[in-house]
């Protein structure tokens, strides 16, 4: 193929995936309905692709269209059925609903984050009795329906490497499963081959993540027996690996395969002059514009190694469709970025310039110029920002010893032993949804929305006073979602209106733009705190994001390393928790929920992330004074891999999630000799379910065994956002007497 995107936005422009979704769930359309919009869906998606340049003959458009994720896609197609749904999984969207969804007893497949990632797919669940065999027909269905759109279209399918990598293995380890597994992607292939396809796409991900040699080698051939199988059903195979360095992980696969799509923006070119090399010099990840007489130059030497056609460095899955939806962006910004369909246009361009023939000279210097107005921009470099940073005082990160800060707290707080707490938000109601909707429409004025966020406020006050809780929050009612509101209040950010990304299912979100030097005009958060403070005599939490979290969750300049933006933030954060403190706010939380996700894929990388990860907290931190508690939260269980980093976080409280891995977090940080205060989370906030009295003593106590009492704080596992208000109250009310017994305990002996 001349030009190639390794995949393609599945939920539509306006989201229509998400609408038929969520209808169909609640029962507003029956499965005709659904699959007609999900299959109108990839139609439209097919043609847009031709119109933006990518040819419709020679399997150079991708065709995958999961109606909720790629693995279970792979998951229903291999027919791999959990052993405990095994020979009762409905047929049909009943029982894709089931795996994905969970109902009742039965739960859902666990999900997990895709590689470095932000989206998350369903993780296959296989055991000794798992079989495999071509048990659905979607992918060579899709292949055939895209015909209709007048395109042969290269189907993709996670590689056997990868999906094996990927689940989870009950009594077996799921790579000795390969001998099963393979003859199933040879019957896939088959049926693809008979449907008239010429090329198929396999996603092998796995071969670029951290791996010992034994295992990585074990992937290589399981991915080239995956390969051996397509191709002898007739099909030339493009090897998708993307998410980084390609080098040394696909050059044994070379004669294997017709073509190899690396990224080539995190990555170098593997020699694999075998087979036609898919160079990946668009960014497949972020939103700014490729220097196209960079890639071009790239793309030429490489050609003179051996043949190359121009790709995206991984799926486009991961950027907003179109930035021709962002009418309201400031234009100068807007000139700077490209979402998908610009990426689709970029690689059009660059597949022209590369053959020699049609070099469009205006996408070429459209591109020059961007990139150098981008350079100058105001706001771009920021004098007092960059000062700022560069005369930092030498304790900028770092606070008296804990001990002594330990006293000064426990002094200036007195809290209980065991305090009780909850992570930050409160369940967001239908009504604060419409209100934030109806203001966003100008059809509620600013203050009359004020008004109802302040009257949830109340609430949320009155109710944790009345549940007996002992460090109250205000519920977050004015937060959309928390990153996108801290990127609405800060200098350097953007927020689109439709630039909505996949995180799993049909839920998705808007990644702010971290363009600029970011800093702090006023504060933002303060209002809201010391409004909830004044209605209780208890402590109340300030809630911030952490800088991590930030860039994790938005996306961020390419023009300089993170460590430098991520100290930026964390200097605006650091204003913020200064007038949060003037405001008589006590205890200030700073959540780093994706600390664990931007952890680099390869072991080598991760030494100068968590460095600079926690250098920033540090510095957000730090000037804090002693006697302000400072707490932070974390959204995973297995951090093992992180529990240094958290260490050296050095926060007063840190909140995790255990409940569902039973505490064994807990005995992690035993393990560690982790000496500062600990909240694991003794409630599974994601689950409707209200821990009952016994569940939650037995928690305690697991807690209480490993911890010494003086550390520990009683919290569920996360925010209660998206749980509703009864089960919240119920829960919380156990959570709350549960410490109170505890507290008994403790006391006796
Ligand atoms: N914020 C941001 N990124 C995130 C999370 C977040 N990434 C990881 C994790 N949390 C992903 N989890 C979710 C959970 C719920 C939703 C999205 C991601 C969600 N989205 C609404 C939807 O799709 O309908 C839209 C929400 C909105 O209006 O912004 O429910 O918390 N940045
Ligand atoms: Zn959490």
């Amino acid at each position: 193929p001349g030009g190639t995107i390794l995949g393609y936005p599945r939920i539509g422009r306006r989201r229509e995936l998400k609408r038929a979704l969520e209808a169909h769930w609640r029962g507003a359309i029956d499965d005709a309905a659904f699959h007609e919009a999900a299959r109108a869906n990839r139609l439209a998606d097919l043609r847009r692709l031709v119109a933006l340049g990518l040819r419709a003959d020679d399997a150079s458009i991708p065709v995958e269209g999961a109606h909720y994720d790629h693995v279970l896609d792979a998951t229903l197609t291999f027919g791999a059925v959990p052993a405990r749904l095994r020979g009762r999984l409905p047929e049909g969207l009943a029982g894709e609903w089931l795996l994905a969804r969970g109902d009742g007893d039965d739960v859902p497949l666990e999900m997990t984050k895709w590689l470095d990632s932000n989206y998350h797919y369903l993780v296959p669940e296989l055991d000794a009795d798992s079989t495999f065999a071509l048990a659905d027909s979607r992918i060579v269905d899709r292949f055939g329906e895209a015909g209709e759109a007048g395109v042969h279209a290269r189907p993709v399918v996670v590689g056997p490497a990868t999906y094996l990598a990927l689940a989870k293995g009950t009594g077996i380890r799921p790579l000795d499963l390969a001998e099963r597994l393979l003859p199933a992607y040879a019957e896939l292939a088959a049926a693809l081959a008979a449907a008239g396809a010429t090329w198929i796409q396999l996603d092998e991900p796995a071969l670029i993540a951290d791996h010992d040699d034994a295992t990585l080698t074990e992937l290589q051939a399981i991915a080239r027996a995956g390969a051996d199988a397509a191709r002898a059903a007739g099909l030339r195979v493009l090897l998708h690996v993307g998410h980084g360095d390609a080098a040394g992980r696909v050059e044994p696969l070379a004669d294997a395969v017709d073509a190899i799509a690396v990224d080539l923006v995190r990555g170098t070119a593997p020699d694999v002059a075998a087979a036609q090399l898919v160079a990946g010099v668009v960014h497949g990840r972020n939103v700014w514009r490729t220097d196209l007489d960079a890639a071009l130059q790239a793309l030429r030497a490489l050609a003179e190694r051996g043949p190359v056609s121009v790709g995206t460095s991984t799926t486009l899955l991961h950027v907003p469709h179109d930035l021709a939806a962002e009418q309201a962006l400031e234009p100068r910004l807007r000139s700077w970025l490209a979402f998908a369909d610009q990426k689709v246009e970029e690689v059009a361009a660059l597949a022209a310039a590369l053959r020699g023939d049609e070099v469009d000279e205006s996408a070429f210097a459209a591109a020059r110029a961007s990139i150098a107005d981008r350079r100058a921009a105001p706001g771009v470099r920021d004098g007092g920002v960059r000062a700022r940073l560069a005369s930092l005082p030498a304790d900028a990160r770092s606070r008296i010893p804990y001990p002594e800060r330990d006293a000064l707290q426990r002094a200036a707080l007195d809290l209980p032993p065991l305090p009780t707490t909850t992570i930050g938000s409160f369940p967001q109601t239908g009504d604060i949804r419409a209100a934030r909707a109806r203001n966003a429409r100008g059809e509620l004025n600013d203050a009359a929305y004020a008004e109802v966020l302040r009257a949830e406020v109340r609430r949320v006050v009155e109710l944790q006073e009345e549940l007996g809780l002992d460090v109250l929050v205000h519920g977050e009612p004015e937060r959309n979602d928390m990153v996108q509101y801290f990127a609405e209040h800060l200098d350097g950010f953007a927020a689109t209106e439709h630039g909505w990304v996949q995180s799993y299912g049909s839920r998705a979100t808007r990644p702010s733009i971290l363009w600029g030097d970011v800093s702090r005009a006023e504060p933002f958060t303060v209002e809201w705190i010391a409004f909830a403070q004044s209605l209780t005599d208890k402590h109340v939490k300030g809630m911030l994001t952490g800088p991590v979290t930030i860039l994790a969750w938005s996306f961020v300049r390419d023009d300089q390393p993170l460590a430098e933006t991520a100290d930026q933030v964390a200097l605006a954060l650091a204003d913020e928790i200064a007038d949060l403190e003037a405001a008589g706010i006590r205890i200030v939380q700073v959540d780093e929920p994706a600390l664990r996700e931007l952890l680099p894929l390869r072991r080598e990388a991760r030494p100068a992330y968590l460095d600079w990860s926690v250098r920033a907290f540090r510095l957000a931190t730090a000037a804090a004074a002693p006697e302000t508690q400072i707490h932070t939260h974390l959204c995973y269980s297995e951090f093992n891999t992180v529990v240094d980093a958290i260490d050296g976080l050095d926060a007063d409280v840190t909140s995790i999630e255990a409940a569902r891995s039973s505490m064994e977090v807990v005995d992690a940080l035993a393990e560690h000799g982790f000496s500062r205060g600990i909240g694991p989370g003794v409630y599974d906030i994601h689950s409707p379910r209200v821990p009952t009295r016994d569940e939650l003593d037995e928690l305690l106590a697991t807690a209480t065994r490993a911890i010494p009492e003086r550390l520990l704080w009683v919290n569920p596992d996360c925010g209660l956002k998206t749980r509703g208000y009864a089960e919240t109250v119920e829960s919380l009310g156990n959570l709350v007497e549960a410490a109170r017994r505890a507290r008994a305990d403790v006391a006796v002996r």
